[in-house]
């Protein structure tokens, strides 16, 4: 818009009028956010990016960690309904369970915005949009890459053993079933096992370390549900004297720079993306939910596939 000297003067007058008739002036949003919790280097960004487009954005933020716990979720939605604040947003550690408090938020007239992870409710009115990752593509991508790997490699056995996340969440649930869908017509992938990790390093590596008990060198390929289960496991496969990247494929989702960096040593073979900077998006829907304006059920953002001979390439472009 471009400032002629009378639209200026008007600006600058309704600023001098709002400022000495304070309760004029446009009071800053205030947004409750319950987050998952601090579990991998994706979290963490995601809450950085978050907070950070709060700040530039003037919204007043109330920012709640849930320690991956539903319940503390739960309550924190309850104390921001308690608190009127002017939009709650939450990225849901599970699917389900969210019909209650959701309605409780309606009725306060409190609009909900999910980023992230979506939810299973009964009534899609309870939330006004769900901003995040297509995790079943995903899970696709990842298991398009297994598949381009065995047409280049005739001789190789693909036993693969699968790192879940978080029982319940919706990229669990769905970065296995995407991957699933695309091996399913493929004889020689073959799935071993299948178990969650909870998204951490250290459960990452407790089970792999029961994998490779159980399996050994049976195993050929880890798919891990985000890069801090298969760092986890990166470490359980060469304290068992097996190379990771090499004897065992490496295949994980998030695309942080722990997967940069075992890419680069030749532990880790691809990270499929999965973008955790939803901040600016999310304050976009936030301000745009306030006015009155229409947003979108679904907000999907792009994301791409990084390969090791990629990596160094773009580990330098890397913003989280
Ligand atoms: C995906 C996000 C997942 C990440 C994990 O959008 O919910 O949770 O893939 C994180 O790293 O713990």
């Amino acid at each position: 818009m471009r400032f002629t000297r009378r639209k200026f003067l008007g600006v600058a007058t309704a600023a001098t009028f709002a400022a000495t008739h304070p309760a004029l002036a446009a009071k800053p949003l205030t947004i409750g956010f319950s987050q998952v919790g601090a579990e991998s280097e994706w979290r963490t960004a995601n809450t950085t990016s978050i907070k950070d487009a709060a700040k530039k954005a003037g919204v007043i933020m109330k920012f709640a960690d849930a320690q991956q716990r539903q319940e503390n979720q739960v309550k924190a939605i309850r104390s921001f309904i308690a608190q009127r604040v002017d939009i709650i947003a939450f990225s849901p550690v599970v699917e389900s369970g969210w019909d209650t408090v959701l309605r409780e938020a309606k009725a306060a007239k409190i609009p909900v915005i999910l980023t992230d992870r979506g939810v299973k409710v009964a009534d899609p009115s309870l939330y006004v949009t769900l901003l995040g990752s297509d995790f079943v593509e995903e899970g696709r991508r990842a298991a398009r890459w297994l598949v381009e790997h065995a047409k280049k490699n005739p001789g190789r056995a693909y036993n693969i053993v699968e790192l879940q996340g978080t029982v319940g969440s919706a990229p669990a649930i769905d970065r296995k079933a995407g991957f699933a869908e695309v091996i399913k017509g493929e004889p020689r992938l073959k799935m071993l096992r299948s178990q969650t990790g909870d998204f951490t390093r250290t459960k990452g590596k407790e089970v792999m370390e029961a994998f490779l008990k159980s399996e050994g060198k049976n195993i050929t390929v880890l798919y891990a549900h985000n890069d801090d289960m298969a760092i986890g496991a990166i470490q359980a496969i060469e304290e068992a004297g097996i190379k990771p990247g090499k004897d065992i494929l490496v295949i994980s989702i998030d695309g942080v720079r722990g997967a940069f960096e075992a890419m680069l040593q030749g532990k880790l073979n691809v990270t499929v993306e999965c973008n955790p900077l939803l901040g600016p998006q999310l304050m976009q829907a936030a301000l745009a939910v306030k006015a009155g304006k229409p947003v979108p059920k679904r907000i999907v953002v792009n994301e791409g596939v990084f390969p090791a001979e990629v990596a160094a390439k773009e580990f330098p472009n890397r913003r989280y």
